[in-house]
């Protein structure tokens, strides 16, 4: 049932039968209850893609700290798995770069083996699915002479092929990815 054939019912017959009126007024009172419980991942910071949601931190932190602020929100720094995943971020990055400079961890290091790269949770970087920037990771000492351990993303002007992976040192501020799985609502996945 339809709101708008609960309409062309009312129009058309002048007393409609109490029943068809009540079921109309149970099945729009819910459309509304749907739409607004819809409205609520837009209204939020997240966004929610493949039921998973994605928080944009506005936060400059070094990659601990920012990776700090997305396990205190329930989740942790983004781990890309597939190369729609990717495409998803980086045009959704362009989006949210208030500034040129603006780049954003995700969760790749490092830091407990150099030149192995792992995840945060542990799982090694799948080589056949890396989106490194030209030349990277280089693993450069001119700034930090520890080297280059953690991994940001984003270009404002886009990157050719998504190749937007720089390895960086763990100290530098930037924003961050974080992501969490979207929780079963009522109605549908929230980001909460
Ligand atoms: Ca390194
Ligand atoms: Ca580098």
């Amino acid at each position: 049932c339809e709101v708008k054939s609960c309409n062309t019912v009312q129009q058309t017959s002048p007393q409609p039968p109490v029943k068809t009126v009540c079921l109309c007024l149970i099945v729009s009172a819910a459309l509304r209850f749907k739409l607004v419980h819809l409205k609520v991942p837009a209204a939020s910071k997240s966004h929610k893609y493949k039921q998973q949601c994605y928080y944009f931190s506005t936060n400059y932190f070094t990659w601990s700290k920012s990776r700090d602020e997305c396990r205190q929100k329930g989740g942790d720094l983004v781990q890309i798995d597939s190369r729609e995943e990717q495409t998803f971020l980086e045009l959704k990055l362009r989006e949210k770069m208030n500034n040129i400079w603006d780049k954003f961890w995700i969760g790749l290091t490092d830091s407990g083996k150099e030149g192995t790269w792992s995840w945060v949770d542990g799982s090694p970087l799948n080589e056949s699915l890396t989106f490194w920037f030209p030349d990277e990771p280089d693993n450069w000492t001119g700034k930090d002479p520890d080297g280059e351990d953690c991994v940001r993303m984003g270009e404002r002007a886009g990157a050719p092929d998504l190749k937007c992976w720089f390895d960086e040192s763990c100290k530098e501020s930037h924003r961050s990815i974080c992501e969490k799985p979207a929780e079963t609502g009522h109605f549908t996945l929230k980001c909460v």
